[in-house]
């Protein structure tokens, strides 16, 4: 295959390990030819995308797609976590032998590729010289321009991170296929995708889409998957699906950094692009760090819990992002963003997009406009209200445009944790914030994080259940052991994060509104969780954690009934009394869970059992 050597000389390619995995791999899926992409390639491949009728334009530097309209989001049935011992098995994780799975990849891949180019992306999951680069390196190859262009704007993405390496054999090893995606039985029992991780061996072969977290696979299979096993392996790190923000008092001029994990589509990027409200805006900003994922570590030298964002951009959730719930994001896809929309409506005269919340009402005029399965709205019968975009729509925008992004986001050396914060979609089972001031309680309640899941993973939306720490879909290695990793890496801390359970999503059983306003005020929540933290505040000691007194949360400006105020900051024992009833049952299915969590789960059950409660 000299014409594979010809693509790596061509793309500057030279670390040997690399070559020889390219190699491989083009002559598996039969590519027809290899080309190696660095982020310079951005603006050719844009073009040659456009060019393609791949992507169309959507105004100044704004680009638009529409997936396959049975290829719109995660597949939790078709991921896998493979490995050669069967102890890696959890609950979760969907484990199977790689001695199966392998092979079985390596057959559909086999000659999948035909009359394809294969892109050879090289790239980094952290800031160059963090300490955990040797975990963040890796090589997608991927058959399909359109993740090309979205790796570009979510990892840091150039030949340099695989060259010149103190060892060139680690990179994690990335292979996506596309497939015939009108002949893959999506969610039928023929279902011919997969989605694999092969964790003992930093192998992830993803086959049959080419939509976000199945397709890029820097993200939640390297970022997340790949990441967390290697953390626990090395004892050196947790990887988690967590957002990441500064927040600084321009009064004291102090800043404070939390992080945290709610599911997927609950919540995190709105929370990392958070523009204080009115009243607050004088004292507090908020700095965006990340979004999605997080890696942390205790830096060895002076013993402080820090994190770190792996990825480079933002893939983001379109639905009710406008002008009042997320201005910033509006903003990081803005004219010249190059930002990337996917499965929105669009309007095919103007260029406009839109999805359901951009606007109250959709535009009135409909002429031009698509839905995401690019079907005419005017060609819709009376009373036809399907949505004109899909419910997991995105964008796709660098770091870069986010207005405010912090001027540190690429520090290798990442920032201190305050604080760690679970939360989720939950009608009646959360109040606003519960504060937990105890590792192993903390532990224990991101173990226990309960919500209701969304359109981000196919066919599982609105169902109520256990997602511990937001990984549920991201697991690699059982549970129990995760649990012990928690304690320990963070154990090791010097100083320990106060931890927190939010929910902004409590909602009124009769008619169904949210009980609290949300986005902006979502502030208030983790302003007094710092109070807290730093004794200012003392809160309401309840059997599940600390609550805030009216009096303590800063509420001016503030749109919310006493009633609803009063409903958000209670706890319901009876509710809670029987909640601990399936969480034992919940956590009983983990192997090996750590004694100490089973003392949390404990003192919490005696503490609701109390008469006085
Ligand atoms: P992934 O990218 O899937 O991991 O999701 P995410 O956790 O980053 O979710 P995101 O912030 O994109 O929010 C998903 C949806 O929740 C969007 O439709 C938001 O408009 C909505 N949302 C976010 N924050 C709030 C809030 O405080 N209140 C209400 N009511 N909705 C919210
Ligand atoms: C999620 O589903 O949690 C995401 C989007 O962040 S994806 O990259 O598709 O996983
Ligand atoms: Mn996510």
């Amino acid at each position: 295959m000299t014409d594979v050597e010809q693509a790596l000389d061509a793309g500057g390619l030279k670390n040997p390990r690399v070559r020889e995995y390219v190699r491989h791999w083009a002559e598996l899926t039969g590519a027809e030819c290899v080309e190696v992409v660095s982020a310079a390639d951005d603006a050719r491949l844009i073009q040659e995308a456009l060019d393609a009728g791949e992507i169309l334009p959507a105004g100044d530097g704004l680009y638009y797609a529409r997936s396959y309209e049975k290829d719109t989001a995660r597949s939790e049935a078709r991921t896998i976590v493979s490995t050669g011992d069967p102890a890696d098995k959890g609950v979760y994780n969907n484990w199977r032998p790689s001695s199966e799975m392998k092979p079985m990849l390596e057959e559909r891949m086999r000659g999948a590729s035909a009359g394809k180019t294969m892109y050879v992306v090289p790239y980094l999951m952290a800031p160059p010289g963090s300490p955990l680069e040797p975990y963040a390196r890796g090589v997608q190859l991927t058959d399909a321009r359109i993740v090309v262009l979205h790796m570009i704007r979510m990892a840091r993405v150039g030949v340099e991170f695989v060259e010149n390496t103190e060892s060139p054999d680690t990179f994690v090893r990335g292979v996506h296929v596309t497939g015939d995606l009108e002949n893959l039985g999506q969610g039928t029992p023929n279902d011919q995708r997969y989605f694999v991780t092969v964790a003992d061996e930093r192998t992830i072969l993803h086959f049959g889409s080419s939509y976000g977290g199945n397709a890029l696979l820097g993200k939640i299979a390297h970022g997340l998957r790949q990441a967390a096993y290697d953390g626990w392996k090395s004892g050196a790190f947790l990887a988690e699906q967590f957002m990441l923000i500064g927040i600084t008092d321009k009064q004291t001029g102090k800043a404070y950094h939390i992080c945290g994990g709610f599911p997927s589509a609950s919540g995190k990027t709105n929370l990392a692009m958070l523009l204080p409200p009115d009243a607050l805006g004088d004292r507090y900003h908020v700095e965006f760090y990340g979004d999605d994922i997080a890696w942390l570590w205790v830096d060895r030298a002076d013993g402080t819990l820090r994190a770190i964002n792996p990825e480079f951009g933002v893939f983001g959730v379109a639905k009710d992002t406008n002008e009042n719930t997320n201005p910033t994001a509006l903003q990081s896809v803005g004219p010249g963003t190059r930002a990337l929309f996917t499965n929105v409506a669009y309007n095919e005269r103007t260029h406009e997009v839109w999805w359901e919340g951009r606007t109250p009402q959709p535009p009135a005029d409909v002429a031009g406009w698509r839905d995401w399965k690019g079907n005419l709205i005017a060609d819709r019968r009376e009373g036809d209200d399907e949505p004109w975009a899909h419910p997991n729509s995105r964008f796709t925008t660098t770091l870069a445009n986010v207005p405010n992004i912090a001027a540190q986001f690429d520090s290798p050396r990442g920032v201190p944790i305050d604080a760690i914060i679970f939360g989720g979609r939950t009608r009646n089972r959360e109040p606003l914030v519960r504060a937990i001031d105890d590792l192993a309680e903390g532990v224990y309640d991101g173990l226990t994080l309960g919500a209701e899941a969304t359109f981000a993973a196919e066919g599982v939306d609105g169902q109520l259940r256990y997602d511990p720490m937001s990984m549920r879909p991201f697991m690699s290695y059982p549970e129990g052991h995760y649990a012990e990793h928690w304690l320990k890496v963070v154990g090791a801390a010097k100083d320990q994060p106060i931890f927190a359970h939010v929910n902004w999503f409590q909602r009124d059983p009769d008619d169904g509104h949210f009980l609290w306003p949300g986005y902006r005020d979502n502030l208030r929540a983790l302003l007094w969780l710092l109070k807290l933290k730093n004794g200012e505040v003392a809160g309401r000691q309840t059997a599940v954690g600390i609550i805030p007194t009216e009096e303590e949360l800063n509420l001016d400006g503030v749109d919310i009934s006493a009633d609803d105020l009063r409903t958000v900051l209670s706890i319901e024992i009876p509710r809670w009394r029987k909640e601990m009833e399936f969480r034992e049952q919940h956590l009983e299915q983990f192997d090996n869970l750590p004694e100490e969590i089973w003392k949390a789960h404990r003192r919490v059950a005696t503490a609701l059992d109390d008469p006085g409660q």
